[in-house]
């Protein structure tokens, strides 16, 4: 594993293997393109525009997602910081950190130097996010990675850790597929010591009523978040995507318990990428599964966590249980 790190007393900033991340994405973009049903990893969201996207879907009145997340949070960072102790805090997928602070501030409350590990994908929110904390928390120490963990979520042994909470928030597990979260679940517990634990937030199932406008927000953000995968194959693949020519669209499968969204093609179309040598055709209506988000019951978390190894050890709710907050540890 390449890796290049910028170091200073209280910040390690580690870049991993950037070249082999340019080659995935075009790998990526010319098998999923040229499925059946056409699909893109969601990972490919996140550069610099899509991250701020993300940021600003998390203030919408309509995805109650991350309001419910941060209200338990809020409610409990004492309670949890007292539950899993002062140890390291990892987290994948840290973004901007916003929800995390209210775990940090307990951290800082007990007066003594804590570590704290985000692992991002997107390098600027990753960078901006590591040099603000360390001018809001003073005892703060910060080791950055700047990865693609989802597949690998044993990059963070590269932190040599002696005891460590593993934090996945946001109900980001909901994007992969179940073959994916289960080998995030079983690669998490292979990591985890006989102290350690993994602290996992998940969206609950409920209502169509609920869960489909916090997708198909009033204000368009969502859509915007959406095309902005086409948006990157064009400045980074040399695309040549139109992004009006798709629409967005985001429902609910009963049946899978999961959001699904999907970009559709206006009209028939065809659409080079220089650097994959492709042209991709269209047809009218035809779409692009750009993601999924499930949903699940308590019993689903728990049985998700049993079947990687991981024992459900506390819960913690918002007050419309629309969200929770589940502590693992390994078997
Ligand atoms: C990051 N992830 C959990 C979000 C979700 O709700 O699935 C991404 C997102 N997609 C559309 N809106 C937000």
């Amino acid at each position: 594993m390449e890796s290049k790190a910028i170091s200073s007393k209280r910040l390690q900033f580690h870049d991993i293997d950037l070249a082999a991340h340019r080659r995935t994405f075009e790998r990526d973009v010319a098998f999923g393109l040229a499925a059946q049903q056409k699909w893109l990893p969601p990972k490919y969201f996140y550069d610099e525009r899509g991250s701020q996207l993300y940021e600003q879907i998390c203030c919408l009145p309509e995805y109650y997602l991350y309001r419910a997340e941060l209200e338990i949070l809020s409610t409990y960072a004492a309670e949890i910081h007292a539950e899993i102790g002062h140890l390291a805090l990892v987290e994948f997928g840290s973004g901007d950190a916003r929800k995390t602070r209210h775990l940090l501030t307990a951290y800082e409350s007990a007066d003594q130097p804590f570590r704290y590990c985000p692992v991002d994908i997107s390098r600027e929110a990753l960078w901006d996010t590591a040099n603000r904390l360390l001018q809001e928390y003073s005892h703060i120490e910060i080791r950055a990675m700047h990865t693609d963990f989802a597949g690998q979520p044993e990059v963070i042994q590269a932190f040599k850790l002696e005891k460590k909470a593993v934090a996945f928030f946001g109900s980001s597990i909901g994007n992969f597929t179940s073959e994916e979260s289960a080998d995030f679940l079983r690669g998490t517990a292979a990591i985890l010591g006989p102290e350690d634990v993994f602290l996992l937030g998940i969206d609950l199932k409920k209502s169509p009523e609920i869960l489909l406008p916090a997708y198909n927000d009033s204000q368009g953000i969502t859509a915007a978040f959406n095309r902005n995968v086409l948006r990157r194959i064009n400045y980074e693949l040399g695309g040549r995507f139109d992004l009006q020519g798709f629409e967005h669209l985001a429902f609910y499968n009963a049946e899978m318990g999961r959001i699904e969204m999907h970009l559709r093609s206006r009209l028939p179309q065809r659409i080079p990428i220089v650097k994959i040598g492709e042209v991709i055709s269209f047809r009218k209506d035809e779409t692009i599964h750009t993601e999924s988000s499930h949903k699940y019951t308590v019993d689903e978390v728990r049985d998700l966590g049993s079947q990687a190894n991981l024992v459900l050890r506390r819960t913690w709710f918002d007050a419309r249980r629309y969200f929770m907050l589940a502590l693992f540890q390994s078997r």
